[in-house]
């Protein structure tokens, strides 16, 4: 049964309820870069910033960008009132999704958080989506038949093992009917998307819409295949509004059926029918205009003077780990008279120190760091220092009290504060 706060936050939600999207607008927070399956209908790479369907997105943003773009936004669109996570990649498969819902969630409480995946990690996280306050999930099932999917997925990632075939279709179709069916005991609103693509899944989505009922989904939205320039189905052909209008028409005595998706960006804002997101991001980011300075977020609320630090340690004191290897980085603000802490970073070194591994783990922390002017640490190696100081950060290797450290990096940062583009550069990919 849905939760009471589910069923009030139902009449507003522009996709759930199908006239809402007149009325109320969604924002969409593009802080999900990774994905853990491979669709043979998706390329993200492709990313044209005039071009309109999910996966695309001019920028990503880190959870503190996310809060402070829906802090802008809610000012402009007063109609806003769902926070959504909807890629580019899979939510979950990105920690950042978890701390940008959390935070939007303690600055915004007044608003819906809404997520989409592929349920891969459904399982794994539907009570803590559920104690983050997230009560809207979109799953996007293609098909039960392992026959028909194993032709739609090109490969799935589960335990750090690449599946293929059959059992990468199995494996994300048990953890998808388990994630559907955890989120509805928990009283959340499930919406099940389903791409139809001709010749594949057309004449099975009948079956597959009841066997989502059965699971206790909400409502089902059947969208038409996007033939995307670089995937693997780049040549398999749209459906016809008629073949999809007929599908529709032989589910929806079965269960409710959105008609008005937009098949938006990652990057989407305002109502369905007319995206604003340009106003905010594609066009601000590219001048750099988009407000960083000015942090709307509770926790962080900075003035033209001050700067944001990133200090490595362990022992909450002093300085004492390198950028590497360290758990946490907590994070500071100051002027250079006053210094005052702000809040933690933790950053799970997962216990490896070489390899893809560590790598893919330092070009984590430097995203995750995007934020800070300076980052001080006790050691680091020359390639993070590369990009992090591409990325206009001032490093201070130094060891010692925190306090006095920030003082005395500070009186020697004469540099004027300039916010610069935070745009992930995946050109340069870091090693230690
Ligand atoms: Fe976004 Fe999706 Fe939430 Fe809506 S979209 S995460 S449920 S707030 Fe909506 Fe856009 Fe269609 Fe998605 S119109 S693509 S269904
Ligand atoms: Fe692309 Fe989404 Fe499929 Fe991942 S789950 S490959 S982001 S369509």
């Amino acid at each position: 049964m849905l939760k009471k706060e589910v069923i009030e936050a139902l009449k507003t939600h522009p996709c759930y309820d199908n006239t809402a999207h007149k009325k109320f607008a969604r924002i969409h927070l593009p802080v999900a870069p990774k994905c853990n399956i491979q669709c043979n209908y998706c390329n993200r790479e492709y990313n044209c910033s005039n071009e309109s369907r999910p996966g695309v997105t001019s920028k990503i943003l880190s959870p503190i960008e996310a809060v402070n773009l829906v802090n802008h936004a809610k000012k402009r669109i007063p109609e806003l009132k769902v926070a959504a996570i909807a890629g580019p990649g899979d939510a979950l498969a990105n920690e950042e999704s978890f701390e940008t819902m959390r935070l939007v969630r303690e600055n915004s409480p007044e608003m819906t958080l809404c997520l989409s995946t592929n349920g891969l990690m459904l399982p794994k996280y539907a009570t803590k989506l559920s104690e983050l306050g997230v009560n809207f999930i979109t799953v996007t099932v293609n098909a039960s038949d392992p026959l028909i999917s194993e032709k739609i997925y090109d490969y799935v990632i589960w335990n750090g093992e690449r599946l293929t075939g059959s059992i990468a279709s199995k494996r994300l179709f048990e953890n998808q009917i388990a994630g559907i069916s955890k989120c509805v005991d928990l009283g959340m609103a499930v919406k099940i998307n389903t791409v139809l693509i001709p010749g594949y899944n057309d004449d099975h989505i009948p079956d597959l819409v009841r066997t989502v009922k059965e699971l206790g989904a909400y409502i089902v939205n059947i969208l038409p295949f996007i033939p995307v320039k670089g995937a693997k189905f780049s040549n398999v052909s749209a459906p016809t509004s008629e073949k999809r209008r007929e599908i529709m028409s032989l589910c929806h005595s079965d269960i409710r059926m959105m008609r008005h998706c937009k098949q938006c960006r990652a990057d989407a804002i305002g109502f369905l029918d007319s995206d604003r997101s340009i106003e905010f991001i594609r066009e601000k980011c590219c001048h750099s205009e988009l407000n960083l300075k000015n942090f709307d977020v509770g926790c962080v609320n900075r003035s033209d003077e001050s700067r944001i630090i990133a200090v490595a340690s362990e022992s909450n004191d002093t300085v004492d780990c390198g950028f590497g290897n360290a758990n946490i980085f907590r994070i500071y603000e100051s002027t250079g008279s006053d210094v005052r802490f702000v809040r933690s970073i933790s950053v799970n070194t997962g216990g490896e120190v070489y390899g893809q591994p560590h790598v893919r783990h330092i070009g984590d922390i430097v995203d995750r760091l995007n934020d800070c002017d300076i980052i001080m640490v006790k050691e680091i190696g020359l390639r993070p220092r590369d990009i992090l100081e591409s990325r206009g950060k001032r490093i201070f290797v130094t060891s010692g009290n925190i306090t006095d450290a920030i003082k005395r990096a500070l009186s020697l940062d004469n540099t004027p504060y300039k916010p610069k583009s935070h745009a992930r550069d995946r050109s340069s990919e870091v090693d230690s």
